[in-house]
């Protein structure tokens, strides 16, 4: 009986462990591959109630997972958008801004490793579900994680211009024109006072909006999609522009990636609607 019992507890473990396995493999693809179109991860605990309204924000088909946490490759050469922003800025911001958020989110969560089944997403969606002892970390954390992979992507060497697609009409007819739109955004950014970031996102009634947060938040805890931001924290731009945030702004636009921002735009409404 015992000897029974044995054979099927190390089976059971066995089982749990190539379970595992698949899922690791699978965070190491889609990681290394950051475009290919992969299905919404859902969280694997299903104890965890799953809101109806999920909506992926780092990457417009599926979630960051925070089993653990991972820094993304950046898609391009830290000097690829030397159009606007310098290569030092870029590693510095990189490597170790976003490293760091990872880092502490990580560890956060070793407090809590319960919370490692819930993405990134559903975390900052509901913070008051996230226990307190760590809710600030996750706040700041998990935001600087989101905000930052979202960021990378949305910026691109090939990048600036006019828009295009369904996101250049939705603009036009929201704000006017891309230009009175482009003032806008910079004024939000300028605005923000101390650190913070600048975003245009899908309200949850469905309007495009452009809204400041302070830190790291994400609009996400506010129940918007981020379609596209800008972070106006000093690490951003400070070695090139030091306090002239405006002229970052304004420049920043020559690499912002419209492709991408059009597919973050897609996802949502579909998702929305
Ligand atoms: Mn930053």
């Amino acid at each position: 009986m015992i000897k029974f019992l044995r054979q099927k507890m190390a089976f059971f473990i066995t089982g749990i462990a190539l379970v595992g396995l698949l899922f690791a493999c699978q965070d190491l693809q889609t990681s290394e591959s950051q475009t290919q179109a992969t299905p919404t991860t859902t969280p694997i605990n299903t104890s965890i109630p799953v809101t109806t309204t999920q909506v992926p924000a780092a990457y417009p088909d599926r979630q960051l997972s925070a089993s653990p946490a991972q820094l993304p490759q950046l898609p391009y050469a830290y000097d690829g958008l030397e159009k606007a922003i310098d290569a030092e800025t870029m590693k510095l911001h990189h490597d170790r801004h976003h490293a760091t958020y990872v880092e502490n989110l990580n560890q956060a969560l070793e407090k809590h490793p319960e919370l490692r089944n819930r993405s990134v997403e559903l975390m900052l969606r509901d913070l008051n579900a996230v226990p307190e002892d760590i809710r600030e970390s996750v706040r700041n954390n998990g935001g600087g994680h989101l905000n930052h992979t979202i960021f990378w992507q949305i910026m691109s060497p090939n990048g600036g211009g006019q828009p295009t697609g369904v996101i250049a009409e939705q603009i036009n007819q929201t704000f006017g024109s891309f230009d009175a739109f482009k003032k806008q955004f910079n004024e939000a950014g300028g605005d923000r006072f101390g650190s913070g970031w600048v975003w245009l996102v899908r309200s949850p009634q469905g309007q495009l909006q452009i809204v400041n947060t302070p830190n790291q938040d994400n609009p996400i805890s506010d129940g918007s999609y981020p379609i596209m931001g800008n972070d106006v924290w000093e690490h951003a731009y400070y070695l090139r522009y030091q306090n002239r945030r405006a002229d970052y702004l304004n420049n920043w636009w020559n690499v912002v990636n419209w492709s991408e921002i059009n597919r973050r735009f897609q996802v949502t409404s579909q998702q929305q609607s």
